[in-house]
Order: structure tokens, then C-alpha cells, then sequence
């Protein structure tokens, strides 16, 4: 099957290098779709990729995500990059709305075609939406975008795991109170090499600010050995205030990972990790929850009345993958 499909591998990739549009949609409706017969074409597309910014955009709901992102196209755009955007949603699995008002708030993006947007929610999602979000991230790294931003929720482990996909890591948050502050810094000290405030004509903005670098200060004394120091950008994204600075602020992470090679290197380790950690999450899950394979079933037939266990089972599907 591999040998029949070669053609169409090459095809298909030489029609993303062109950055055939077209063909891009098609390929991630079928990723949606949890096809099988993908994965040649996957390997393919990962090996041509690499090229492009992953920017990953993660935050509290409605902390402005969508119209920061929009903004930040603007600035892009005008820097004559080309963008693409990924929307992960995984709060909604049964509405979608969340991705409708994304789609609206980029809306004056559609007719350019230096720009791609893309939602996907959990819903009609077969396999596991991070892993789907990554999938579709090697489509488009196969493609010819200078950017690729993955904007989703950040509340839980999924969407954790779906940023984890992003070379740099921009954490939106928005002007809050002291006790707010100290109850956000876990989550803070965890994610993002990027903080932004937005909503910066609240009038608790600047005071926001200054407590998050007060906080990266001291996480900076505990950890002396990190050479970036996380920048704080006050935004106002209705506006576009502050997202030039933003833009730069992106740029300089990625200048400053081309000056520390090491530090790149461990990051893209790190993310290969869990890259593959989420594939074999996602094929055994597959292999015990969904697919109904005699022989695994027999193997479960044989834990439920206690002649094997749990452990040999685990052991004998991850053998069987090697
Ligand atoms: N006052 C003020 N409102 C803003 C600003 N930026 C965004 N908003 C408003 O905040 C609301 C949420 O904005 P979105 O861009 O959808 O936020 P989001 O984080 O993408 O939301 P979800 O994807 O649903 O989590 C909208 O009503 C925006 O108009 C800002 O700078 N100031
Ligand atoms: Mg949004």
C-alpha cells in the first residue's frame, strides 16, 4: 500500500511545498478524519518540514487570543510573512462556537492569500485532538508559511499538551487583582517564554505588568542558568496597541535560540518527546478503545478472568509496536 501510494506521496507534497492551498485543506479534513493510510504521507510531510516560526498563542478564555492573533497577522503581513493559523478548541466539544467567533474575529483576513486560518474543536474528532493538532502542524510545516501559530485554551492538560507543539510559547493573560496574581504564577512560572498582558486599558494593566516581571525577576534569581529573560508586552489588541512589540518581542526569542544552539536543541528533544509519547498514546488507544481487534480482545478476555494481567497486556500491545 506504501508502494502504492508513493506517487501520490510525492504529488502531494510537492503540491504543499507550492503551497497549494487546496490541497492543505484536504489533507486535514482527512487528518480530522483519523485516517489510517495517512501515516506514509506523514513521515513524508515531517521530513520536508521544519522551516517555518511555530508560534504557540495559550491563555485563560476570552483573555483576547483570537484578536491579538489577528493583529499580530497585520504586523506579520506587513513584516511579508506568510501566516497560518491553527485554532485548536478543545473547551467545546459539542458547540463549536468558540470557533466561529475565531473565525469572525479574523474574518478580514480571507481574502489574502498570504494567510491561512484553521479551527478545529474536539467535536468530530476521532483520535486525540493534540495529536490531531499535530498532525495538522506537520501538514502546514510542509508547507511554505514563515509562521504558523496554534492558539488554544489554556486551562488543562490537553491544551498544555497541544502548546506543546510551539517553538515559543506566547501565555495571554489580562489585567487582574494581587490575589489573582499570586494564584496565577504556578500556571505562569510553568508556560510561556512570552508574557502578554491584553486589555491594557484596564486600569489594573500596568500594575498586572509589573507584578509578572517581579515575578519573572525572582524566578530568574531560582534559576540563574536560563539565558532568556521573559519579556512582558502590554497589549490592547482591539486597538493593535502594543503588538508591534509583541512581533518583536517573537523575533527576539528566535534570534536568541539561534544564539544558543543548545537551548534550541533541547527545546525541539523536548518536543519530540512528546510528540511521539502522544503517538503511541493515540495508536493504543486506538488499538484498545476503538478498533475491536480479535486478537487484542482475546488478550483482554483472558486479564477479565485473571489468567493474565493488566501489565503483561500493556507490555505485550508495546511490544508489538516496536
Ligand atoms: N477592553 C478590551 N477588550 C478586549 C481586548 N482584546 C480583546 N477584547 C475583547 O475580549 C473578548 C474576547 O476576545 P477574543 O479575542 O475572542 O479572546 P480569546 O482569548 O480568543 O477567546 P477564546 O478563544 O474564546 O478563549 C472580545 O469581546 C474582545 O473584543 C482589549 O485589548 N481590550
Ligand atoms: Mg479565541
Amino acid at each position: 500500500m506504501v508502494e502504492a501510494g508513493s506517487d501520490d506521496i510525492q504529488a502531494v507534497t510537492a503540491a504543499l511545498a507550492r503551497g497549494d492551498i487546496r490541497a492543505c485543506a484536504r489533507i486535514i479534513s482527512r487528518v480530522e478524519r483519523a485516517e489510517e493510510d495517512l501515516v506514509p504521507l506523514l513521515r513524508a510531510l515531517y521530513k520536508a518540514g521544519g522551516r517555518a516560526q511555530v508560534v504557540g498563542v495559550t491563555g485563560p478564555p476570552g483573555a483576547g487570543k483570537s484578536s491579538l492573533v489577528s493583529q499580530m497577522i497585520r504586523v506579520w503581513r506587513k513584516r511579508g510573512k506568510r501566516v497560518a493559523v491553527l485554532a485548536v478548541d478543545p473547551s467545546s466539544p459539542f458547540s463549536g462556537g468558540a470557533v466561529l467567533g475565531d473565525r469572525l474575529r479574523m474574518a478580514d483576513h480571507t481574502c489574502d492569500d498570504g494567510v491561512f486560518i484553521r479551527s478545529m474543536a474536539s467535536r468530530g474528532q476521532l483520535g486525540g485532538l493534540a495529536k490531531a493538532a499535530g498532525d495538522v502542524l506537520t501538514v502546514l510545516d510542509a508547507m511554505d508559511w514563515d509562521v504558523i501559530v496554534v492558539e488554544t485554551v489554556g486551562v488543562g492538560q490537553n491544551e498544555t499538551a497541544i502548546i506543546r507543539h510551539a517553538d515559543v510559547v506566547v501565555l495571554v493573560q489580562t489585567p487582574m487583582g494581587g490575589d489573582d496574581v499570586q494564584a496565577a504564577k504556578a500556571g505562569i512560572n510553568e508556560i510561556g517564554d512570552i508574557y502578554v498582558v491584553n486589555k491594557g486599558d484596564h486600569p489594573e494593566a500596568d500594575r498586572t505588568v509589573s507584578q509578572i516581571r517581579d515575578m519573572i525577576t525572582l524566578d530568574h534569581h531560582l534559576h540563574p542558568e536560563s539565558t532568556w529573560i521573559r519579556p512582558v508586552v502590554k497589549t490592547q489588541s482591539i486597538l493593535g496597541q502594543g503588538v508591534e512589540d509583541l512581533a518583536d518581542a517573537v523575533q527576539q526569542w528566535f534570534d536568541h535560540v539561534r544564539n544558543h544552539p543548545e537551548t534550541a536543541a533541547a527545546r525541539a528533544r523536548h518536543r519530540v518527546r512528546h510528540r511521539t509519547a502522544e503517538i503511541i498514546r493515540d495508536t493504543l488507544d486506538k488499538r484498545l478503545l476503538r478498533d475491536e481487534e480479535q486478537i487484542v480482545d482475546s488478550m483482554i478476555d483472558q486479564v477479565v478472568s485473571r489468567h493474565r494481567d493488566p501489565y503483561t497486556l500493556a507490555d505485550s500491545l508495546l511490544a508489538g509496536m516496536a
